[in-house]
């Protein structure tokens, strides 16, 4: 099978990752179309999946687009839509990964009369997307789209609740390779000295984007309230022009007098290797979040995790068994479990292993490439 896959961003974002897992398994016949060029082809290139840039231009489509800027911005689109469709013939399916993609995508798959599959990775809400851009999408889904992979039960639940057709859609969750995250401990050890952290220090991990919907400043926040010998990593960066974000983190360090206890390390390619420096990994997205990739690698690293309880990290862990659930935006309850955590190093062990035993039998790379190649199939077969 010859796939076309699409993904509008040149930045590496829990998107791009996953994106690259599943064309990996399909490199000898594919090729992944970008509209910006980036740190995401060169992970592309490093792993050797085939590639290439459509657009050398920003589309300049915002998540809170109205309907003017989008429908305008459409019609900018239109050489792009040409191309691909050119290309398409040349594969049997175009496979879209972010929404303008999918817009993108859709209208080719329709002039090039190629099946499109959707893999929908955002959750259709008010909360993430202006109506304009939820309608687009879902027009252009329920018209153009054989298939809709979505990442999590709650990514399809949103896509329906907004209007989706519930036959066309199907939950793939993420995948991952289990021995990526076994480190050893001379490496960790040295790792942590080489960013200056002492043994004696309780380690809590964050790695995101940096983006207000992420809440890394509820990790500030609830930081305050425990002991000095708590401190945090913050790894990431803003990927999507959030600017004015990390300037009001960086504030608000200076505020709490967190200076030093706050380690801003920027984006970074061994997040394995920094998870396991940590002792504890909190996600803390105050937002639903559609699936949450951390989540999954904490747990695959053998670290305790604390997640917010919204959206499809309410799928990947058992709070009290394989990790922790805490209500999004509130500091006191995730500071309460965090000293859980730092007093109980026995008990958080003990959850910790269940969800790495939990979390390579759920969420194995080369299980999830299967389902979706069935999926790819039955949709061949049909077209
Ligand atoms: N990461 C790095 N370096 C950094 C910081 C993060 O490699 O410095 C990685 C991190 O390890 C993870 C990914 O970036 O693998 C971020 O994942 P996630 O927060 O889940 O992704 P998003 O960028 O928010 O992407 C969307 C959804 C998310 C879903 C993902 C894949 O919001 O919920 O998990 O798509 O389907």
């Amino acid at each position: 099978m010859n796939i076309l896959f699409l993904d509008q961003s040149g930045h590496l974002g829990g998107a791009e990752l996953s994106l690259a897992d599943v064309a990996e398994s399909h490199r000898d016949r594919c090729l992944v179309g970008l509209f910006a060029d980036g740190p995401f082809r060169a992970h592309l290139e490093k792993r050797s999946i085939p590639n290439t840039v459509l657009v050398h231009n920003t589309i300049q489509i915002k998540r809170s687009s109205g309907w003017i800027h989008s429908l305008s911005q459409t019609y900018f689109l239109l050489p792009c839509i040409l191309q691909v469709a050119k290309l398409a013939r040349s594969y049997d399916l175009i496979y879209a990964n972010t929404q303008k993609a999918l817009v993108i995508g859709g209208l080719a798959s329709r002039l090039a009369c190629r099946p499109l599959v959707y893999h929908l990775r955002d959750i259709l809400s008010a909360e993430h997307f202006s109506t304009a851009n939820r309608f687009i999408a879902i027009k252009i889904a329920n018209y153009c789209a054989s298939l809709v992979l979505a990442n999590s039960e709650a990514t399809r639940s949103a896509f329906i609740a907004a209007g989706g057709q519930p036959n066309i859609t199907q939950v793939v969750y993420n995948g991952f390779i289990p021995e990526q995250y076994q480190i050893d401990a001379d490496s960790t050890n040295q790792l942590k000295h080489q960013l200056g952290l002492k043994d004696d220090q309780f380690i809590v991990g964050h790695f995101s984007r940096l983006s207000p919907w992420k809440g890394q400043h509820v990790l500030l926040k609830a930081l305050a309230k425990c002991p000095e010998q708590i401190v945090t990593l913050l790894v990431g960066d803003a990927l999507f022009g959030e600017q004015e974000y990390v300037q009001q983190l960086q504030q608000q360090v200076i505020d709490l007098g967190l200076e030093n206890r706050v380690h801003f390390l920027g984006f970074r390619s061994d997040v394995p290797q920094l998870m396991a420096v940590c002792d504890l990994i909190a996600h803390t997205s105050i937002a639903p979040e559609p699936f949450g990739r951390v989540i999954v690698e904490g747990m695959l690293c053998d670290r305790p995790v604390i997640a917010t309880r919204a959206g499809g990290a309410t799928e990947l862990i058992e709070s009290g068994k394989t990790g922790w659930m805490c209500t999004p935006n509130d500091a006191d309850q995730l500071a309460a479990k965090i000293l859980y955590c730092y007093h109980h190093p026995c008990q958080t062990a003990a959850i910790a292993h269940e969800g790495k035993r939990q979390a390579s039998q759920r969420f194995n790379l080369q299980f999830t490439n299967q389902v979706i190649d069935q999926h790819l199939d039955s949709v061949l077969q049909q077209s």
